[in-house]
């Protein structure tokens, strides 16, 4: 058998229940195949694979916090430490009910790749919680961030591990979360990033992962002949990617025409309000029947459907799995052309081959997504520093990362024989220094 069947065996053996992390590793592992097959032996004696997909250390905590009726409640709290061959772990935390080990897993398992690719030198970790911070009052959400920092400070730091945000983690409870920690540790550095301004935040990492996307997207595309000048594009999610994947794509005169929430999606063939999106969720937190409400245009459906939608350009930055067989079918029966992942693995690893079977240029997220943590990284180096760029030398920045992001994918694709799959670019190129790294660490 070859080394990655055994090590793709041996993985869902040894982490039963956890169908995102299995996908994950399947994913890389394939397209790594090519690499591991001109020096199986060596790899194979070092364990480098079954390392590679081992947690250097996991964290699983008990958070008990009070709720305003004065009811005591539990989470589970969680850090996976993934991967620091290459920098400190550097990964976001996600509240929301659905978080698991194995949800966790999958998220820091991507990231090494992702943290890699961005050619800073961060190493891979995620957390998180099941947690749900809706419908939670700003109380509620600081006794829980407090309570959740109270233990995770134990096993942070600046030069150790440096969580941000992810899907129900934004400003608001970084901020709680950094209070915390600076008051146990009495410690004033970048443990966090997504911080506020006035705090050590950097300017466009909010808006960082969408605009990101967005420069990977024109990337690809120009480099393919295509253009998102005039193109119509279809979007998922209304959160922090979604929202700022939609600004900077009509900034450069594309025309989203879709978002969703976890209950609802919009068609609104006049272009998505961004303005108006943004009071409905970052401000009011509310659902989108709210901006239907407000927008004439506009044409609210209850449930999954903006793959339904006409569209040149898919964008998915909901969550994962968001994006099945048959949505990549009708994309392709309508005519799409690029499909760049702007959330973490949103589309089955069915959706990928058919897509990439029919001609679909494929950005993977891990590719495509990786301006949030690179910008990251940016806010890190003016911690250091203690100074603050401006927004556009941050935003400037950004762009450089996403291009050469494009094209280090798209060389070792090339070189490996798999042109346009960069799926497999994105792995290969993520891999490769990760591993020099491990191999020059010795047996660690
Ligand atoms: P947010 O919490 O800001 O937004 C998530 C959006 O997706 C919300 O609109 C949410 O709906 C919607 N959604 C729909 N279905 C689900 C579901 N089953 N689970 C969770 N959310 C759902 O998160 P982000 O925008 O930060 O993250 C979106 C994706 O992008 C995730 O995959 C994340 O891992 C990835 N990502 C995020 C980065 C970042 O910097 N924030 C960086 C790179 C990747 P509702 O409004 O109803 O909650
Ligand atoms: O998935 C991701 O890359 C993030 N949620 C951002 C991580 C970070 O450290 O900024």
């Amino acid at each position: 058998m070859s080394y990655v069947d055994e090590v793709l065996d041996l993985l869902v053996a040894k982490n039963p229940s956890q169908p995102e992390f299995h996908q994950a590793a399947k994913e890389v592992l394939e397209s790594l195949r090519v690499v591991i097959e001109e020096n199986e032996e060596e790899y194979r004696k070092d364990a480098l694979l079954e390392r590679l997909t081992t947690p250097e250390r996991v964290i699983l905590f008990r958070v008990p916090w009070v709720d305003d009726k004065g009811q005591v409640q539990v989470n589970n709290g969680f850090r996976v430490q993934f991967n620091s061959a290459i920098g400190p772990y550097k990964g976001g935390l996600r509240f929301h009910p659905s978080v698991n080990l194995g949800i966790i897993k999958f998220l820091g398992f991507e990231q090494i790749f992702k943290n890699s690719l961005t050619g800073l030198p961060i190493g891979g970790g995620k957390g998180g919680s099941d947690f749900d911070p809706k419908g939670k009052s700003d109380r509620e959400v600081m006794a829980f961030c407090q309570s959740f920092m109270t233990e995770l400070n134990k096993h942070i730091g600046a030069d150790t591990d440096v969580p941000a945000g992810d899907i129900g983690v934004g400003g608001r409870e970084i901020g709680y979360l950094f209070g915390q920690y600076k008051r146990i540790r009495n410690l004033y550095e970048g443990v966090l990033t997504g911080k506020g301004l006035t705090y050590g935040g950097s300017l466009a990492r909010t808006e960082a992962t969408g605009y990101g996307l967005l420069y990977f997207t024109e990337e690809m595309l120009k480099s393919n002949g295509k253009d998102i000048k005039g193109a119509t594009i279809a979007v998922s999610g209304a959160g922090n990617v979604a929202i700022y994947a939609i600004q900077k794509a009509q900034q450069l005169g594309g025309k989203p025409v879709t978002c969703s929430d976890s209950t609802g999606w919009i068609y609104d063939p006049e272009g998505i309000d961004v303005e108006l999106l943004k009071e409905v969720k970052e401000i009011k937190r509310a659902r989108l029947t709210e901006y239907a409400a407000k927008r004439p245009s506009a044409q609210y459906h209850e449930g999954k459907g903006v793959w339904t939608v006409k569209c040149d350009v898919a964008l998915p930055c909901a969550t994962q799995n968001e994006l099945d067989l048959e949505d990549a079918k009708t994309l392709v029966a309508n005519g799409c052309y690029a499909v760049a992942e702007g959330a973490n693995m949103p589309t089955t690893l069915e959706a990928t081959e058919y897509l990439q079977a029919n001609g679909i240029l494929f950005a993977p997220g891990k590719a495509s997504n990786a301006g949030g943590v690179a910008t990251s990284a940016l806010e890190m180096s003016q911690n250091s520093e203690r100074l603050s760029w401006s927004f556009e030398e941050v935003d400037q920045k950004l762009k450089g990362i996403m291009v050469n992001i494009f094209h280090n994918v798209d060389d070792a694709s090339r070189k490996y024989g798999m042109e346009k799959n960069y799926v497999a670019g994105a792995n290969i190129a993520g891999f490769q220094k990760v591993a020099d790294a491990m191999k020059a660490q010795g047996i660690v």
